[in-house]
C-alpha cells in the first residue's frame, strides 16, 4: 500500500512566521506532527511519502503514486484542504482525514471517503483491519481520549528536516483550564495525558539520530497541565540535554501560573527551555473573568517578569473584543506589552470556534451571525455581535498592531526583555555556517535595504555594545519583528 500524507497550506498569520524564514533559509516553522504521528501509526510495510504544502507543492505524480491520500487540518487550513480532496478525487484515489478541523467544525467537509474524528490511536488501527477485511467505514469517531502511552514516536524521518526550523514533540494534551473561548479542551479535554519519560527520550534520541541540531517544541497544550509528571520528567531531559551537549533549545506553552512555581521553573531551565508560549489574552480583570481565566490573577506583568527571570523568553497571545473590554481597552494592551517586555506579542480578535463554551453562550444569545470563524484571528472579522461597535474594534486592534511592531517600539521590548532573560547560551542553529548566513542575510535586508534600518543600527549597536552575549537571541528577534511588521502592514492598516 502506497501513502501519500499532505499538509495543506496555511495563510499568512502570526505562527506561520513566514517573513522571518527566509533569514534562516528556512521554508516552514514546523513539521506537521499530527501527519508524522499517523504515519507512525500504519503498518511499516505500508509506503508513506509526506508532502507539506508549506514547503513544495504538490505534484500530480505524487497522487498517482499513491493508492491512498490522507490528509490533514485545522481551521485555517480548509480552503487548502477542499483543493487538495478535489484534486485527488478527480484522480480517483481513496481520500482519508482526519485532524482538529475534521474532529471540530459543523460544516461540510470536502468528500472524503473515510473521516477520522478525535485522535486516531485506536481508530486507525482498526481501520487498517476493516480495510483487509473490505468493510472500511465512512466515518471513525475515537470512542474516548487515548493514553499516550500508546502513541508511537512519530516517524520524524519522513519530514525534508533541513527546510523546517523547528522539529515539534508532544508530551501532554489537554488542559485542566476552563477557558471560555477554547476549543483544545473541548477537542483533547480537561485531563491532561502524558507520555512517559522513556518515551520523551526515545523521541528526543530520534531526533538527535537523525541529525536534528536546535529549536524543539513541545507543543502541547500546556505543558505543566499535569504539573506531578511534569516535574519527573524535567530532570531526566536536563541530564539528557547535558550528556549530549544540549543540542537542543526548547520552547512550549503554558499556563500563566506557571509564574507561581519557582522550583519547577528552575527545572525548566536546567532543561535548556528557552521560551515559552502563554495565554495572557488582556490585563482587564473583568473581561478575564468572563473568559473563565482564573488561572491568570494577580499582578500579571509581576508573573512574566518572574519567568524572564529564570531566562525563559515569554511569548504571548492576547485578546480584544470581549464583551466587558472597556473603551480603553486597546491603550491597556499597548501598556501591559510594552511593561511586560514581550517581544512576540500576538494580539488577535476575539472569534468564537465552533463547538466550544463561547460558541453556546453566543447561540444561547442568539449573537452568533452564522459564519465559523476563520480561525485565523488577525484578519478583521468577527463571527459573532460584538458588545462594542466593531468599527471601533477593528480600528483599535489595528492602533495596536502598528504601535507595538513599529520598530522603535518593538526592539525597546527586545532590549528589556533580553535584559531581563539574563545570559544565555547561544542557540545551537547559529553556531555553524548556517548562522553565518542568517546573520548576513539580516544585515543586508534590515540594515541595508529597509526602510527602517536607522532603527536597526540603533538596536544592533545598542547588543554589540551592551549585550554581546545576547547577540545571536537578538538577531533571531530582528528577524522575527520582521515577520510582524509585515503582519502589521497587512492587516493593521485602516
Ligand atoms: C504545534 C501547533 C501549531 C504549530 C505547528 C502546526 C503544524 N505544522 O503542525 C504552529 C505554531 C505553526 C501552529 C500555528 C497555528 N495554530 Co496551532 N497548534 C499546535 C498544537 C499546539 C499542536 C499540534 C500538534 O502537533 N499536535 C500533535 C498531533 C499528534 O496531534 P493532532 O494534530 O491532533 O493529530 C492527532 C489527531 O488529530 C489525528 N489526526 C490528525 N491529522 C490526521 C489526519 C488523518 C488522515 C487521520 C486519520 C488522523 C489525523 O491523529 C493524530 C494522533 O491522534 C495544537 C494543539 C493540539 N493539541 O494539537 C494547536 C492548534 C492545532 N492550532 C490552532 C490554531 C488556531 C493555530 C493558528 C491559526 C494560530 C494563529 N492564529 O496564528 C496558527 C495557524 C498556522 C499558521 N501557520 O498560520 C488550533 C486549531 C483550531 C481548529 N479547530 O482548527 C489548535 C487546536 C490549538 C488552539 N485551539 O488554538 N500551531
Ligand atoms: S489555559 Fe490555554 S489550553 Fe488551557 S483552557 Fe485556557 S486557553 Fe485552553
Amino acid at each position: 500500500m502506497r501513502v501519500l500524507l499532505v499538509n495543506p497550506a496555511f495563510p499568512d498569520t502570526y505562527w506561520s512566521f513566514r517573513h522571518a524564514l527566509p533569514f534562516e533559509g528556512k521554508r516552514s516553522a514546523f513539521p506537521p506532527l499530527g501527519l508524522l504521528t499517523v504515519s507512525a501509526l500504519l503498518p511499516p510495510l505500508w509506503e508513506k511519502r509526506l508532502v507539506d504544502l508549506e514547503i513544495e507543492s504538490l505534484k500530480d505524480s505524487d497522487i498517482e503514486w499513491a493508492d491512498m491520500v490522507f490528509a490533514t487540518a485545522i481551521l485555517v487550513q480548509k480552503e487548502s484542504l477542499r483543493e487538495v480532496v478535489k484534486r485527488c478525487k478527480a484522480k480517483g484515489k481513496r481520500v482519508v482525514l482526519g485532524g482538529p478541523y475534521v474532529t471540530s467544525t459543523r460544516e461540510e467537509l470536502p468528500p472524503a471517503d473515510h473521516l477520522f474524528r478525535g485522535e486516531a490511536e485506536t481508530t486507525l488501527p482498526q481501520f487498517v483491519a476493516d480495510l483487509a477485511r473490505g468493510e472500511a467505514k465512512p466515518v471513525y469517531q475515537a470512542p474516548e481520549r487515548p493514553a499516550l502511552s500508546i502513541t508511537p514516536v512519530a516517524d520524524f524521518g519522513l519530514a525534508k528536516m533541513k527546510r523546517y526550523s523547528a522539529m515539534s514533540v508532544q508530551y501532554s494534551r489537554g488542559c485542566p483550564f476552563s477557558c471560555e473561548f477554547c476549543d483544545i479542551i473541548e477537542i483533547y479535554g480537561r485531563v491532561p495525558r502524558t507520555k512517559s519519560n522513556q518515551q520523551m527520550l526515545t523521541e528526543f534520541d530520534a531526533l538527535r539520530d537523525l541529525g536534528w541540531r536546535g529549536t524543539v517544541f513541545i507543543v502541547d497544550d500546556n505543558f505543566i497541565g499535569n504539573k506531578k509528571n511534569v516535574r519527573k520528567l524535567l530532570p531526566e531531559l536536563a541530564k539528557w540535554q547535558q550528556a549530549n551537549g544540549f543540542p537542543f533549545s526548547l520552547i512550549t506553552e503554558s499556563s500563566l501560573n506557571l509564574a507561581d512555581d519557582k522550583p519547577l521553573l528552575q527545572l525548566m531551565r536546567e532543561a535548556g527551555f528557552r521560551r515559552v508560549f502563554i495565554g495572557i489574552e488582556t490585563p482587564v480583570e473583568e473581561s478575564l473573568e468572563e473568559a473563565q481565566k482564573s488561572q491568570n490573577r494577580g499582578n500579571l506583568v509581576d508573573s512574566v517578569k518572574t519567568i524572564q527571570s529564570f531566562g525563559i523568553e515569554v511569548m504571548a497571545g492576547f485578546i480584544v473584543g470581549f464583551d466587558n473590554d472597556p473603551e480603553d481597552i486597546f491603550e491597556r494592551q499597548i501598556d501591559f506589552i510594552r511593561k511586560s517586555a514581550i517581544p512576540l506579542a500576538m494580539v488577535g480578535l476575539l472569534n468564537a470556534l465552533p463547538d466550544t463554551q463561547l460558541w453556546r453562550r453566543l447561540e444561547r444569545e442568539g449573537r452568533l451571525l452564522g459564519e465559523d470563524a476563520s480561525g485565523n484571528n488577525t484578519v478583521c472579522t468577527f463571527n459573532f455581535k460584538t458588545r462594542m461597535d466593531p468599527a471601533l474594534l477593528i480600528q483599535g486592534y489595528q492602533s495596536i498592531m502598528r504601535t507595538i511592531y513599529s520598530p522603535r517600539e518593538y526592539y525597546e521590548r527586545v532590549l528589556d526583555s533580553i535584559r531581563r532573560t539574563g545570559r544565555q547560551l547561544d542557540e545551537p542553529q547559529y553556531r555553524n555556517l548556517n548562522g553565518l548566513k542568517a546573520l548576513t542575510r539580516i544585515l543586508l535586508k534590515l540594515g541595508i535595504l529597509d526602510r527602517e534600518r536607522k532603527e536597526f543600527w540603533r538596536f544592533f549597536t545598542h547588543v554589540l555594545v551592551r549585550h554581546r552575549d545576547k547577540f545571536t537571541d537578538s538577531l533571531r528577534l530582528a528577524a522575527v519583528g520582521y515577520h510582524f511588521r509585515k503582519l502589521s502592514d497587512a492587516y493593521g492598516k485602516s
